[in-house]
């Protein structure tokens, strides 16, 4: 077993007294799930260090680098540790923006590469996806990407990234908008009118969004982000409506009715909003939504606000996108985060990316473009991505990982909620699922200064919207790795008093 630490010796008397399935799980209680992981952070220098720092004056002359925290050293990355150039080893808990399913140098990963050179060559031979794929391309799809497809959606179409799988679920609605109104063939009026941006072939359509949203920072879906003024500003944008997105008052379980007022509100704006934008010849073709908001702040929606939204957008024609780029992949307990909503069939479009490994996106069999290379680019996706992905499920299915993060998010949800209870002036709003967790600062200061004192801890966390701490963990965090956090989480909350 692969993912077994090098401590199984002090269990043996226990497991000589269990057998089988529960021998497995006495295992996985005990140990890391990825094998070599330290024990806990050790810190070194500064962050950046002066390595990184050397490196970053380097990077800066070659382009902008304001962004960079600091140089990762990822041959010596292991698990839910980040190592940096420095000597510095953090848990991780924002993997990558998110981004990491199996946290760093999994081992399974690692061996579909060394013991198999056909994978090797599906790593060095990067096809034009749309024209000339791999025999077994096909099989690759249904096996791993239909494999955990969104009950009802049995289309999938693979791209490189998450702003890119937007833009084209979007050209997608468009042409879905159209196609009803139309029919299959252009008019010579379409054809030669879109050349020159000009309707009818360049039709007045919208894309519905909501304020504090993030769909990418590409020129076509930047005009559905709505989370912070420095993605936006400077590039021009389509005038399509914005909603209000749910602003609930916390703890949920206390504040039902006004929440719930509150859905109500939303989804009426919504609706008002999609009979203006039709009065002004820009109909809605579709709705864009991320399950719970994650770079705006973590903001949720309820399960009633998604089902009602769903119903706006059937009955006024309009394709439903659930964004679900962040928060797929599993980290919220289940594999889509809309599966807890218990909507009424599947939404018309489900993006994905990040934990994904690949991008892509999801959709109804109407949704297909009748025709080639509308939805085209040279890649379309990766191979090496799927291939990387097929490993991925194969180990979230062997160690049940759902369920680990349905553990590790219950044990991390009841501790911030402890502390939050314990530094109730710095502390609020403590929310999410499964590990898609995170909690409210009393102000953006305390929040950056939260996180920087974390680092200084042995802890890469990450923010979200203006004063939020996320937490992003891969779906290899433990109990124990929940302790850490916890433990130097109290130590900065005390130092910072
Ligand atoms: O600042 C940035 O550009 C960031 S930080 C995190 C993201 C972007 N997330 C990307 C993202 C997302 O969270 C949702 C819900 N939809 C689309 C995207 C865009 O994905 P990428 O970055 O792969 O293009």
């Amino acid at each position: 077993m692969a993912s077994l630490c090098s401590r199984p010796c002090k269990l043996t008397s226990l497991l000589a007294r269990v057998g089988g399935a529960q021998q497995a799980r006495v295992l996985r209680a005990a140990s890391s799930l990825v094998a070599g992981e330290p024990k806990a952070p050790t810190i070194k220098t500064n962050i950046p260090g002066p390595r990184s720092k050397q490196l970053l004056q380097e990077l800066n002359q070659i382009q902008q680098s304001g962004s960079i925290q600091l140089f990762a050293d990822y041959d010596r990355s292991i698990g839910n540790y980040l190592a940096d150039v420095d000597g510095n080893v953090l848990l991780d808990v924002y993997t990558q923006i998110s981004s990491l399913p199996l946290g760093y140098n999994h081992p399974h990963l690692l061996q579909m590469l060394t013991d198999n050179p056909h994978n090797v060559k599906t790593m060095v031979n990067r096809p034009a996806l749309g024209v000339f794929p791999g025999a077994d391309w096909c099989d690759k799809l249904r096996k791993v990407l239909l494999g955990v497809a969104p009950a009802g959606l049995e289309q999938v179409t693979t791209m490189a990234c998450g702003s890119c799988s937007n833009e084209n679920a979007y050209k997608a609605i468009f042409m879905w908008y159209r196609g009803k109104q139309r029919g299959v063939d252009f008019s010579p009026e379409e054809i030669s009118s879109c050349m020159v941006n000009q309707p009818p072939g360049s039709p007045d359509l919208s894309i519905l969004s909501f304020h504090g949203a993030f769909h990418g920072r590409t020129l076509g879906v930047l005009s559905t982000t709505h989370s912070k003024a420095i993605h936006k500003i400077d590039v021009p944008a389509f005038d399509w409506p914005i909603a209000p997105f749910p602003n609930y008052r916390y703890p949920l379980e206390e504040n039902k009715q006004e929440n719930a007022a509150e859905d109500r509100r939303c989804l009426a704006a919504v609706q008002q909003l999609i009979e203006d934008a039709a009065k002004k010849g820009r109909p809605v073709a579709g709705i864009v939504v991320e399950p719970i908001q994650a770079e705006g702040g973590d903001n949720e929606g309820s399960p009633e606000f998604f089902q009602g939204l769903q119903k706006v957008a059937r009955s006024n024609g309009a394709a439903l996108l659930i964004d679900e780029v962040q928060t797929g992949g599993g980290a919220t307990g289940k594999m889509w985060c809309h599966e807890h909503f218990n909507l009424d069939g599947p939404p018309d479009v489900v993006t994905f990316s990040k934990k994904m490994l690949t991008g892509g996106f999801y959709h109804t069999a109407e949704l297909k473009a009748p025709q080639s290379y509308r939805i085209f680019n040279t890649w379309m996706g990766d191979p090496g991505k799927l291939l990387l992905l097929e490993g991925v499920i194969e180990v979230i299915k062997k160690d049940d990982l759902l369920s680990q993060v349905r553990r590790s998010g219950d044990r991390l949800l009841s501790g911030l909620k402890q502390l939050q209870s314990e530094f109730p002036a710095m502390l609020s709003k403590t929310r999410g699922r499964g590990t898609f967790l995170a909690v409210t600062c009393s102000s953006p200061k305390l929040r950056d200064s939260l996180v920087a004192r974390l680092k200084t801890k042995g802890i890469q966390s990450g923010g979200c919207g203006e004063d939020s701490i996320r937490l992003r963990p891969a779906l290899i965090f433990q109990e124990h790795h929940v302790d850490i956090f916890l433990d130097r989480f109290r130590q900065v909350l005390v130092e910072s008093k």
